[in-house]
């Protein structure tokens, strides 16, 4: 299929004031250091220009001298940071290696596109966490789990896809500052585990260096039972020194044909993949065997903290799904070697709608660790509904986890500013797929955009980043701005208004996880309940049920603990309560379930009002494409309303206040 530019398409022409001068790249930097990211570079400006204005930009190697724009080196800037300055209508470009000249570009090209003017432009960025990092979930048959734009642009009948598509996907990735992407679903099964084996290394070489000309490094998940599967050894044991050797000898053949390759991602002991609980064997053996061997190369281990227990009785009220991320990893905190980072999911159940932040950000002191979001929007409207994604992002980001005195937020842990780790930072999964416009939903191409500015530059708002996209998007234009930037800015707030209510979650068609279904998850093995009964309804997580509300430090644990206190978009979370229980709303339980799933519909209605406006304002091909899904949103929001009111109307017997039709 066909391929779309998303925000990098400058076949619109725009007008800047001080672009008119620009007529060549001076590329002020030694023959012997220019390489491939700085061709590059060169190449998207050339790229740019061409579309952007019709002009063809002459380049001049070994020159910094000329009215233009130059490129140069200057020793002392931090890692990947750029500084871009206009001076007497000469632009400049410094960074200390060639990410950040590149990273610069990307910059200057986005003022250029966003902004009026480049007088007096001067942007200095570095950015503060050193792994920015999409996660695809991509299967070698093609099939993407949980993906909802198309098939893989990676895979194809068990082999591996490099083209000119692979190429746009790796300038996008750079243009908003992600430099890693792990290829394949963290499930390794069937031809993935070969991955790791001679089969697949000259396609993996190619595709490294694709990404490797956009400062990308490529990473791969993989199966911890490898040595079994590839039929070579009976065990996985990690303190067996035969698996030892065995992973020693595998690593070094891998790294060595794949130089650009920076590690491995790994799911064990969860959902029914492989780990070293099989052998008694705690994470932080099993990951540091594997630490052990790649650090030769200087590779990375980045070992998820997603485990629990899948074949829950529903009928087992301590058991809690909640907990177990933290039960399994924070006995293990600083067991782990240097090149091991811990991916930890946003919230403790999984990437729904609502969920507190993951006790393990503030418990573990002495590991490092990442965060790990979802823009493939499994949970959240699978990319058929709008939801933008980013100011739930913020608010993670923003949270207080009190494990310093200060600078203890999750951003600060996961930008190393906690505890001074270098290895650290943040990985979403991957929301792109073989669709012509990428992300299946044009709007959802604003979370991949926004996850990358946002792990680049954590102190942009969700407004900010909205309003970038749109216009490198769409164009400068005032009505189609403020439209979009409504429904990006109502989206979260609509979507969790007619889901699950109050933090509750789940609620979901089981397996495929859309639409609702109150009951879905109610009877099953997944440790995913809501408890209602026609009192009540909530989960007790108080000390009086699972205790999974003092895992957090205080005051959290206070808060969370105390129905009084806790917040109400979380209460239902953390508390079994009665449908009559006065939130701080105002609103009892029951009625704040009939108005936010009132309120929701409404929202989305309004959203689609104010799009249906912008007909022939956008590419007739978007606007149809946009327009079918804001049809399906509407229609679909009016299910979960009905669905989620009328299931507690039966179940309370409580009629709504406002006498509105529940059923
Ligand atoms: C890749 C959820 C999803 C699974 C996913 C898993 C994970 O359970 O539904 O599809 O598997 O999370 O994050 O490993």
């Amino acid at each position: 299929m066909g391929f779309e530019q998303a925000w990098l398409d400058y076949a619109r022409k725009i007008s800047c004031e001080g672009t008119d001068g620009i007529e060549a790249v001076f590329v002020g930097i030694d023959d012997d250091r220019q390489d491939i990211l700085i061709k590059n570079s060169v190449a998207e400006l050339q790229k740019a220009f061409a579309g952007l204005f019709g002009r063809k930009l002459a380049v001049h190697m070994g020159t910094a001298d000329g009215d233009g724009i130059c490129l140069l080196f200057r020793e002392g800037m931090p890692a990947e940071a750029y500084h871009v300055y206009e001076n007497g209508g000469k632009i400049t470009i410094e960074a200390s290696d060639s990410q950040g000249i590149l990273y610069g570009v990307f910059a200057l090209l986005r003022q250029m596109q966003t902004g009026d003017s480049l007088r007096g432009l001067d942007l200095t960025k570095a950015p503060v966490m050193p792994m920015r990092m999409l996660d695809h979930w991509d299967n070698m048959d093609g099939s993407i789990e949980r993906g909802y734009s198309g098939e893989s642009f990676f895979f194809e009948k068990n082999e591996i896809l490099v083209n000119e598509r692979t190429v746009t996907y790796a300038r996008l990735a750079a243009s908003v500052g992600i430099n890693a992407v792990v290829i394949n679903n963290v499930n390794v099964k069937d031809a993935a585990t070969r991955l790791i084996t001679e089969r697949y290394a000259d396609k993996l070489k190619e595709l490294s260096e694709v990404f490797a000309g956009y400062g990308i490094r490529l990473y791969l998940s993989l199966n911890y039972a490898a040595p079994m599967e590839l039929g070579e050894l009976q065990s996985a044991d990690p303190l067996s020194e035969e698996v030892r050797d065995w992973w020693k000898r595998r690593m070094a053949f891998v790294f060595g044909q794949i130089p650009n390759l920076g590690g491995f991602l790994i799911k064990a002991d969860s959902e029914g993949r492989p780990g070293p609980f099989t052998y008694g064997r705690t994470h932080a053996d099993g990951a540091n065997m594997l630490a052990e061997a790649v650090a030769p190369f200087g590779g990375t281990i980045i070992w998820r903290c997603f485990v629990y227990n899948c074949q829950q009785d529903w009928r087992d009220e301590k058991t809690d799904r909640a907990r177990s991320g933290y039960d399994n990893f924070i006995g293990l905190d600083g067991k782990f070697l240097d090149n091991v980072i811990l991916q930890i999911k946003n919230g403790p159940m999984d990437f729904q709608v609502r969920e507190p932040v993951h006790p393990l950000f503030g418990g573990l002191t002495k590991t490092n660790q990442m965060l790990e979001v979802q823009i493939a929007q499994e949970y959240t409207g699978q990319q058929r509904h709008v939801c933008y994604l980013i100011p739930m992002f913020r608010e993670i980001l923003a949270f207080r986890t009190y494990a310093a005195k200060e600078h203890d937020t999750v951003e600060d842990i996961v930008c190393g500013r906690t505890f001074g780790q270098k290895n650290c930072g943040m990985a979403a999964v991957a929301n792109t797929g073989n669709d012509e416009n990428w992300t299946g939903h044009d709007m959802a191409a604003a979370n991949w955009y926004g996850f990358g500015r946002l792990a680049f530059e954590p102190e942009l708002s969700a407004e900010e980043i909205a309003r970038e996209w749109i216009r490198l998007t769409f164009g400068k234009d005032k009505q189609v701005e403020e439209t979009m930037l409504y429904i990006l800015m109502n989206s979260w707030k609509a979507y969790e208004n007619y889901n699950a209510p109050l933090g509750i979650g789940w609620m979901v068609n089981p397996d495929y996880h859309y639409g609702p279904s109150v009951d879905g998850y109610e009877y099953s093995r997944w440790g995913t309940y809501h408890r209602a009964d026609h009192l009540g309804i909530g989960v007790d997580r108080s000390s009086a049920g699972t205790g999974y509300a003092l895992l957090y430090r205080e005051p959290n644990a206070s808060v969370y603990h105390d129905r009084e206190r806790c917040p109400d978009e979380l209460l239902l979370f953390f508390h079994h309560m009665p449908y009559t229980w006065k939130l701080k709303s105002g609103k009892t339980v029951i009625q704040h379930i009939y108005d936010s799933h009132f309120e929701g519909v409404e929202m989305v209605d309004e959203m689609v009002e104010r799009f249906e406006k912008l007909e022939g304002k956008l590419p007739e091909k978007s606007y149809q494409r946009m327009m079918e899904r804001f049809a399906h949103q509407k229609e679909h929001a009016r299910e979960w309303r009905d669905q989620i009111n009328t299931y507690f109307y039966r179940k309370s017997g409580i009629p709504d206040e406002k006498g509105r039709n529940i059923y």
